[in-house]
């Protein structure tokens, strides 16, 4: 197995620090060019749109986790309310939001319904911003860790790279299909190495160019809605994989699995060596719990693995992830 010193080794030759300015807060999604955009725009043909987002909901799969949690939605205004006011006046509850409702109700027939949701940005289908991960207390492209605070992260966060939308060409690499898996890839001690990026992009007639948003399909999400277990494991990228990213230029990548990366770590003396590699040294993004299901029945179909995709993440300010329901068009 390999050590801290390999894995130090690669993070230096994947680095790109300085690559577009001292000030970049994106990474990789430098990649993204106009040309890219239009590209991508391009390859829309049929009109048919895949919705790659889970269900926010109180069944996802953080219930295996202590601290994270499924999204709580509660709902702070409905029509009880309104019927209520309206047969009990509201002077009963004594306070401003009964006076406010009371009076909207009153003045006609148009009612309306409000809800909230609690959840960690991690918890469903989502992207991690670069200030997600760090090691050696340092965040992508040399800013101090300590710049993510309780305030938020000051470099690096979320709201950082809403100026590339995020779409670009989207490019599935179908792993269930390439190993003939039933369901997923179950086996943590096989983990999807480099050349089966490139069996499986052969297979496909599909090649990976720069500033693509590559998508890996597992399997894992389908199986978590068989199971409702959100702590199975399942194969991820073996930490090799970032240097194939690396290589091929590009822009961000995505998985319909927890953590992209093999759960069980490559690397002895650290977990999640990919994390620190993409996300801290390359400044990739990482999206998780892409469902990527129904949009491979569709490229087995008609051969195309290849697509517009929209992917843009919330402005959360400071945030150091975004939930997104990322849209694959064809
Ligand atoms: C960690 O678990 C640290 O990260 P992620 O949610 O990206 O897998």
């Amino acid at each position: 197995m390999a050590g801290m010193t390999d894995f130090r080794r690669v993070a230096d030759d994947v680095r790109n620090w300085g690559r577009w300015g001292e000030h970049d807060e994106i990474g990789t999604l430098n990649f993204i060019t106009a040309e890219k955009v239009a590209e991508a725009a391009s390859l829309v043909t049929r009109g048919e749109v895949f919705a790659l987002g889970v269900d926010f909901g109180s069944s996802g799969p953080q219930g295996a986790f202590h601290y994270r949690q499924n999204p709580m939605h509660v709902m702070t205004v409905d029509g009880g309310d309104a019927t209520t006011l309206l047969e009990y006046g509201p002077t009963w509850l004594q306070n401003p939001t009964a006076v406010q409702l009371s009076g909207y109700s009153e003045a006609g027939p148009m009612r309306f319904n409000d809800d909230l949701i609690i959840m960690p940005l991690q918890a469903a289908t989502q992207w991690d911003a670069l200030s997600h991960v760090y090691y050696d207390d340092t965040l992508y492209n040399g800013f101090p860790a300590s710049s993510v605070t309780s305030l938020g992260a000051r470099h690096c966060g979320i709201d950082k790279v809403d100026v590339k939308g995020i779409t670009s060409r989207g490019v599935l690499l179908d792993l269930v299909r390439l190993r003939g898996e039933a369901v997923y890839c179950a086996d943590v001690d096989a983990p999807i190495m480099p050349a089966e990026l490139d069996a499986a992009a052969a297979a496909q007639g599909v090649s990976v160019t720069p500033g693509d948003i590559v998508l890996i399909r597992t399997g894992w999400w389908a199986r978590f809605l068989e199971t409702g277990d959100g702590a199975e494991p399942g194969a991820g990228l073996d930490w090799t994989c970032a240097s194939w990213l690396h290589d091929h230029r590009v822009a961000a990548v995505a998985a319909d699995n927890l953590m992209v990366e093999n759960p069980v770590s490559g690397v002895d003396g650290t977990i999640l060596p990919m994390h620190m590699l993409c996300l801290r040294d390359m400044g990739m993004m990482f999206g998780e719990y892409w469902d990527l299901t129904a949009l491979a029945a569709d490229c087995a179909a008609d051969g195309t693995y290849a697509f517009q995709l929209v992917a843009p993440p919330l402005r959360v300010t400071g945030g150091v992830g975004s939930p997104l329901n990322p849209i694959a068009i064809k």
